[in-house]
């Protein structure tokens, strides 16, 4: 745990460092409980800058020895700094020797064991863990690394780049070095040393190279790893095909390891993986898993231009990576999905999940830019405000540009910057000169106000349609609210994608005052003021304006539809998107009014036959209905309220959940029968929407059933639950009576840990499913309080904890805010003794508060109480403490 008050970093004061390294050379004597660390390192005054002492990084060390240039030198440690007044003008060599402790290692930063290997974690500053050095991404060198360690027990050791030697030594150890001839920052740097096997394919890029691809992986997992490495091989096809971008190196390593803070790390040829992101099988993982794989695995991979070719100039700039590389992740999953509806299905999951997370965020304690002003703990802001948000930046550009000025873009953006470290800025101005005259570089610097800005832009769109002269004229007026930290803001570019149907549904062409003809049927019209008009002429018919197609800015939209025109939109609409838009709004419209009011909510006929018709629809696939008719989450219902009860929205929902299986109970049985897969497993968009569909609809069915008294729907759910051959379906029937409260849930959540007690990823979630169900009277948070004393619980593996404690705080509010306080008492209690672990992941749970002042009472006052509990606490981690007082700022 890092002690004392920690300083604020500040984007501002950003210097260059005063030396630069060229070249390392480590080597490793492995050891679990000291391991000895030598690095010889080529070191050069920037003269760029004033001179001044060499201060190097270090933490949790324990120093030997500095040499410079073979003789010793005087030296003095500072808090975290090594420094030395008297380093040579000229090019000098500096030898350091240290030790660390892997197995006390229990934050996962730095080099630390699990399962009984070594694996390394240095993003974001976690090298400085390992030995002394320039922890900073502007300082990049060669690297050269040598390991030794014992055969037996780690008969595999790793390092980036291409293996150069190995060989046996005395005592049973063994070695092998390692040299990766690309200058790399210190947070790429990765070793691993365990007893691996792995999966290897070769394959020949377009330029008629031959590569070598390895997934690594403990004995007995090897069969769980063909779905990485067919995702791996799709990705390396794609980034050639849509970017130019080939794989650059002989051999790309991919190693799973079961301890892992985050989902993967894209270090240079040789990622280290969470297994929850790396391995798969049917038996073991849901379709949602497989599907998550494929994107980590090649958001990893893509990192390997977007990141590691060219990086972050300073962690401030880490969207730089983070927004560009999820947003090319994304691309790749709509591109790997084939159909048109297919890849909206992609589109709506990534929205979902942006609202669901980096809204709240973004109008949360922890709110911030895309490119943060400060931070007190870098690890604190890898957050989906960096990622997601990023990544709908990125795509700004694309939808600003087109696809192709966006390519020519990227392509200037390698041209300029390859091999170095650049920040935000720099990718603007490639993409605004590959494009002049854009949409984009006319308007560059305010269009980089989404860099500078927090807060979820608000767009208000009304339309009037005047039949004598046939214009529709639309306004459009924005605004952002103010944000921790950022009181006023300035109006941003907002790309608004739209379209015209007229009430029938018909598509309407467009035509802008001032243009000769219309151009087309779907346009991007920009929003750059605070309210614009845009008056569409020729239009003959009182049209349904479909707007923010494909949601093409991360806005929250209020469009004044009635209920009639979103019927329109849901029917009829040329974008899938806002065809599910539109049944989210019919919902959120009905749970809301109930919300307000404190009326029972009720289901209207309206509603309800027209999801029937969405359900019975033949043109639409499964997939989509799966989506279109699942209720908007409560976290969400949250987000459209200034004084949130969780208790209140979660009532309304469930209400909506009986409601809906009540009123459609007949369909849901067809659509159960219909959406039987009987084909053999694949992971497939089709396979998948339909085990969907097929699931929620057996959700629906035991939910309607547990109320009505009715026994065969769950005893079909049970018997489903115990034949199924995949864990999709499987995990679906549990669900549906696990959620529903249903007898058979208890027998069934038994014979499912039986079945799986020996793999960890399922066991995961058998704690999350049970930490997630619908909350009944307090069920749901007694059980999870008795789970935290189950034999398999541990705070010191990361997803197990997350299994347990960001489900219950995160992910299922009515279980957590409770009246008598409960779920504040168990957070604080678990945030510290995590706390005493694993910091990072203990800011993360920490950050379940975030929203606590929106609360109404008694929560708020219970939540803010718990708050001030933890931050009371003397020896807190920098993680935490950012958080919670940020909280209470
Ligand atoms: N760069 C990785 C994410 C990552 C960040 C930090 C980590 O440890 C503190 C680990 C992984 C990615 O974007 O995939
Ligand atoms: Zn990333």
């Amino acid at each position: 745990m890092r002690e004392g008050t920690a300083a604020l970093i500040r984007r501002e004061d950003y210097v260059a460092p005063a030396y630069w390294i060229r070249t390392v050379d480590l080597t490793f004597d492995l050891d679990p409980a000291k391991t000895l660390v030598t690095s010889k390192m080529k070191v050069e005054r920037n003269a760029a800058v004033p001179h001044g002492p060499l201060r190097l990084h270090g933490e949790e060390l324990n120093l030997l020895r500095v040499l410079i240039d073979g003789e010793s030198v005087s030296f003095r440690q500072e808090g975290h700094e090594l420094i030395i007044e008297s380093a040579p003008d000229a090019d000098f060599s500096l030898e350091i020797r240290n030790t660390c402790a892997p197995e006390k290692n229990t934050s996962l930063s730095g080099l630390y064991t699990s399962g009984g290997g070594f694996f390394t974690q240095c993003e974001a500053e976690g090298f400085r863990r390992i030995t002394y050095f320039l922890d900073r991404p502007d300082v990049m060198a060669v690297y050269t690394v040598t390991l030794r360690a014992d055969k037996a027990k780690y008969p595999v050791l790793l390092s980036n780049g291409n293996l150069l030697e190995t060989a046996d030594l005395d005592n049973g150890r063994h070695l092998a070095k390692w040299h990766d001839p690309f200058p790399k920052p210190s947070y790429l740097f990765a070793l691993v040393a365990a007893d691996l096997v792995s999966r290897e394919q070769r394959i020949r890029t377009r330029a008629g190279k031959d590569h070598l691809l390895q997934v690594y992986v403990r004995r007995g997992d090897l069969e769980k790893t063909e779905h990485a490495m067919n995702s791996l091989v799709a990705s390396i096809v794609w980034d050639e095909a849509r970017f130019g971008l080939p794989l650059d190196l002989e051999r790309f390593m991919v190693v799973g390891v079961s301890d892992f803070n985050m989902g993967a790390m894209e270090n240079k040829g040789l990622n280290i993986f969470n297994t929850s992101a790396l391995l798969a099988s049917p038996a073991t993982a849901t379709d949602a898993d497989f599907s998550r794989i494929e994107s980590i695995v090649a958001h990893e991979y893509f990192h390997n231009w977007t990141g590691n070719r060219v990086t972050c100039r300073d962690w401030f700039q880490l969207s730089l990576k983070e927004g560009l590389t999820v947003f090319r992740d994304q691309e790749f999953s709509m591109d790997m999905a084939a159909t048109p509806s297919a890849r909206a299905v992609c589109r709506i999951q990534d929205v979902r999940q942006l609202r669901a997370v980096q809204f709240p965020e973004d109008s949360g304690a922890m709110a911030h830019p895309v490119r943060p002003d400060s931070y007190v703990e870098i690890n604190n802001f890898y957050t989906p405000t960096v990622y997601e948000k990023g990544s709908e930046v990125v795509r700004m550009y694309q939808t600003l540009v087109g696809r192709k000025g966006f390519e020519a873009g990227i392509k200037l953006y390698f041209e300029r910057h390859d091999g170095q470290a650049v920040t935000c800025d720099d990718f603007a101005a490639a993409i605004a000169d590959a494009n002049p005259g854009s949409a984009l570089s006319t308007r560059l610097e305010a269009f980089k106000r989404w860099y500078a800005q927090s807060g979820t832009p608000r767009v208000q769109a009304r339309g009037s349609y005047d039949a004598a002269a046939q214009t529709f004229t639309l306004t459009l007026k924005q605004h952002n609210p103010a944000t921790a930290g950022q009181p006023g803001k300035l109006p941003q570019v907002i790309p608004v994608t739209m379209g015209l149907l007229s009430r029938e549904g018909q598509v309407l062409p467009l035509q802008l005052q001032g243009e000769a003809a219309p151009v087309g049927t779907e346009r991007v019209l920009v929003l750059d003021e605070a309210e614009q008009t845009f008056v569409f002429t020729g239009v003959a018919t009182e049209p349904v304006p479909s707007l923010l197609r494909g949601f093409s800015a991360p806005v929250v939209l209020d469009d004044g539809l009635s209920d009639a025109e979103l019927l329109v939109l849901l029917k009829h609409d040329a974008d899938a998107f806002n065809r599910w838009e539109a049944s989210q709004r019919l919902a959120l419209n009905r749970i809301l009014q109930a919300v307000r009011t404190g009326e029972a909510l009720v289901l209207d006929t309206d509603y309800l036959e027209a999801m029937r018709a969405v359900l019975r629809d033949p043109q639409l696939d499964a997939a989509f209905k799966e989506l279109a008719l699942t209720l908007p989450g409560e976290g969400y219902v949250a987000e459209q309220l200034d004084v949130v009860d969780p208790q209140e929205i979660h009532a309304a929902v469930e209400a909506a959940y009986q409601q809906l299986a009540a009123a459609l109970a007949d369909d849901w049985a067809a659509a159960y029968e219909a959406h039987q897969v009987k084909a053999g497993y694949e992971p497939s968009p089709v396979q998948s929407g339909q085990r969907a569909l097929a699931n929620l609809a057996l959700s629906m069915l035991v939910l309607h059933a547990t109320r009505t008294g009715d026994t065969v729907w769950p005893g079909r759910a049970y018997q489903r639950f115990k034949d199924a051959t995949n864990m999709t379906e499987r995990l679906g029937a549990l669900a549906a009576l696990v959620n529903a409260h249903a007898e058979l849930a208890e027998p069934a959540l038994q014979r499912f840990h039986a079945l799986f007690k020996h793999e960890a990823l399922v066991v995961d979630k058998w704690f999350a499913l049970q930490a997630r169900a619908s909350e009944d009277g307090g069920k749901t948070f007694a059980r999870v309080k008795q789970l935290l004393q189950h034999p398999d619980f541990t705070l010191k593996n990361p997803n197990r904890a997350r299994s347990l404690l960001a489900s219950l705080c995160m992910f299922n509010p009515a279980a957590f805010h409770r009246s008598d306080a409960a779920g504040y008492v168990l957070w604080a209690e678990q945030v510290l003794l995590l706390d005493g672990i694993n910091p990072q992941l203990a800011g993360r749970v920490a950050r379940a508060m975030d929203r606590w002042t929106v609360l109404a009472e008694p929560y708020r006052s219970a939540a803010r109480e718990a708050i001030a509990r933890v931050a009371a606490k003397p020896e807190l981690s920098n993680d935490v403490r950012e958080i919670v007082e940020r909280a209470l700022a």
